[in-house]
């Protein structure tokens, strides 16, 4: 992939512009991931027992759980600015369960005005939905021709992205009717995407940044890609690594959560969160409590993918592919 001048700003320039508002990175990293050269969605990237054994935070079993009705009152703002950033090692405790398809591939996962906006994979039966987020109904779908894989899904002002997995198209489509307008190629696997930009939450990132925000995009390697949304073209490249300076391996779905970006690990009950402009591990989260009874352990279609940041309640809604249950979290510190 060639790196392609965009027509306002050169290349260096708008990734500096992008990275001016973000801070310097604390790299308090317990994260010791072995680098994983090739890993497919079909073919498991070979486990990192590292990971997890190095993951030293107690077990949230015996937390309590709240219920769905308790935590559909409402709830006062969180202290954001102590969210974010995510340094160090932390736990996700649930906080609430909520319904989720457990026929969804859940490949893509993004709040927005209080509803999901979600992707799915598996040939044939990829979709992309918007979701009530507390009672599980679809309040909206589109599929997607047999010969599209979903995957990563992020929203620009009105216009859905979603990645395709092998086929290298980007689907945008209609925000209201999630009705395709057109698509746009690229080189490689598309697996995750998010969008990089200011303002929310962390006030310590409002200044604008020139020229818009740009799209953070993952392939399964340990490698991010930024890319216009104007043109899907891409702009950059950061490879992710650990705090030993080892690479990370099979990123998966990514939430942009201010100037971090969070990610699945493909087959571990692990998230990380890496900094957008260094690629360093900031934090990692164990999330292995959340695995529902109904996901086999072991199996890599089930696996933990799917993050949304809900900025209202400045905590994470999380789920897996074919889970059940939708959990909504806070990350606690460990
Ligand atoms: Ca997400």
């Amino acid at each position: 992939m060639k790196p392609v001048e965009h027509p306002r700003f050169g290349i260096d320039e708008k990734l500096r512009t992008l990275f001016r508002w973000m801070g310097p990175a604390s790299l308090a990293m317990l994260f010791g991931a072995t680098s994983c050269s090739t890993t497919t969605e079909s073919s498991p990237p070979v486990p990192m027992p590292a990971t997890t054994s190095e993951l030293t935070s107690p077990s949230p079993t015996n937390e309590p759980e709240a219920t769905v009705e308790t935590t559909e009152t409402t709830v006062g703002a969180p202290e954001i600015a102590g969210t974010i950033p995510l340094v160090g090692s932390y736990t996700a405790q649930i906080m609430a369960r909520y319904p989720h398809d457990p026929t969804a591939f859940t490949q893509g996962l993004e709040f927005h005005d209080g509803q999901l906006l979600e992707s799915t994979g598996q040939y044939g039966d990829s979709d992309r939905r918007w979701v009530d987020p507390t009672t599980g109904e679809i309040l909206d779908v589109v599929l997607l021709s047999n010969e599209f894989f979903g995957e990563g899904i992020t929203l620009v002002d009105d216009t859905v992205f979603q990645l395709t997995w092998k086929a290298q198209r980007v689907i945008r489509a209609d925000r209201t009717s999630l009705g395709e307008l057109t698509t746009n190629t690229y080189d490689g696997e598309g697996w995750g995407l998010c969008l990089l930009h200011p303002g929310l939450p962390d006030p310590t990132i409002l200044d604008p940044v020139e020229g818009g925000p740009i799209l953070v995009m993952s392939n399964g390697s340990s490698e991010l890609t930024f890319r216009d949304p104007e043109t899907f073209e891409q702009l950059g490249t950061v490879q992710v690594v650990d705090g030993s300076g080892a690479e990370v391996a099979a990123l998966n779905e990514l939430e942009c959560v201010g100037g971090q970006v969070l990610a699945n690990i493909y087959g571990l009950d692990v998230i990380v969160a890496i900094d957008a402009q260094t690629g360093s591990v900031d934090a990692v989260i164990d999330a292995a409590a959340l695995r529902p009874a109904t996901a086999p352990v072991g199996d890599f279609d089930y696996v933990l993918n799917g993050i949304a940041f809900n900025r209202e309640r400045g905590t994470y809604f999380l789920t897996g592919k074919w889970w059940d249950t939708l959990y909504e979290v806070e990350f606690v510190a460990s």
